[in-house]
């Protein structure tokens, strides 16, 4: 098998669902560490490996891959002994693309649109409108869950690791209140059960809500 490294960071919520799918494969890999608060990620040698400078990036002996969804992707094809987390039949595919895209545009982007002036330019003001793009983000997650355990129906896919990553790293600008979204609650306690979501994940939403714990006041 080829070499698989994964180029992240610690508190990283799209870096946290490619350590979830690189555990639930059983895949071994080297983790490398870029520490962006240094900026790490504009070094000439990583902009050469990743000219968008984000993590999570995948080195596959010589194959370069990022954005988290596109990671998570390749790796259940290339690896997975079956295709559970990424189901090859048309329609359940498609439906958990429509997962992904909403993580990477919507849920993530809500994230992002907070987390970034802060750590970029130590901005430690939020406008509500900010505020109301997380609860528009759980809205929809509440919804798409419906009666189901998992975001696309009945199965653990990577749509869950990377929908999961992101809200539980929300909390550090908007609580989940369990009783508006009983649905989100329940699913992210679901997968707190799974053998490796406490060191995939859990400890880095540790770290992240902690950095920003008392940190910024909404205007
Ligand atoms: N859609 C991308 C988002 C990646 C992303 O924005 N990562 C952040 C860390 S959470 C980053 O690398 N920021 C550094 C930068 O943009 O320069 C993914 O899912 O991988």
């Amino acid at each position: 098998m080829s070499k698989l490294v994964l180029y992240g960071m610690d508190i990283s919520p799209p870096v946290h669902a490619c350590l979830l799918t690189l555990r639930a494969l059983e895949l071994e890999f080297e983790y490398i560490e870029v520490n962006l608060a240094a900026g790490e990620q504009n070094n000439e040698e990583f902009l050469k490996k990743n000219p968008q400078h984000t993590v999570p990036l995948l080195d596959d002996d010589g194959t370069l891959i990022w954005d988290s969804h596109a990671i998570c992707c390749y790796l259940v094809d290339k690896y997975g002994k079956s295709d559970d987390l990424y189901p090859k039949d048309l329609v359940k595919r498609a439906q958990l693309q429509q997962r992904l895209y909403f993580d990477a545009s919507v849920l993530f982007m809500a994230l992002k649109n907070i987390c970034t002036p802060f750590i970029r330019n130590n901005v430690t003001t939020v406008p509500q409108e900010k505020i109301d793009n997380v609860r528009d983000g759980y809205d929809h997650l509440e919804t798409f869950l419906g009666d189901n355990p998992y975001v696309t129906g009945d199965s653990l896919t990577i749509a869950d690791f990377c929908c999961a990553a992101t809200a539980s790293s929300l909390p550090a600008f908007l609580e989940i209140d369990a009783e508006k979204y009983p649905k989100i609650t329940a699913w992210l306690a679901r997968l707190s059960e799974l053998p490796y979501y406490q060191e995939a994940n859990a400890e880095g939403v540790e770290k992240y809500l902690a950095l920003f714990k008392d940190a910024l006041t909404i205007v």
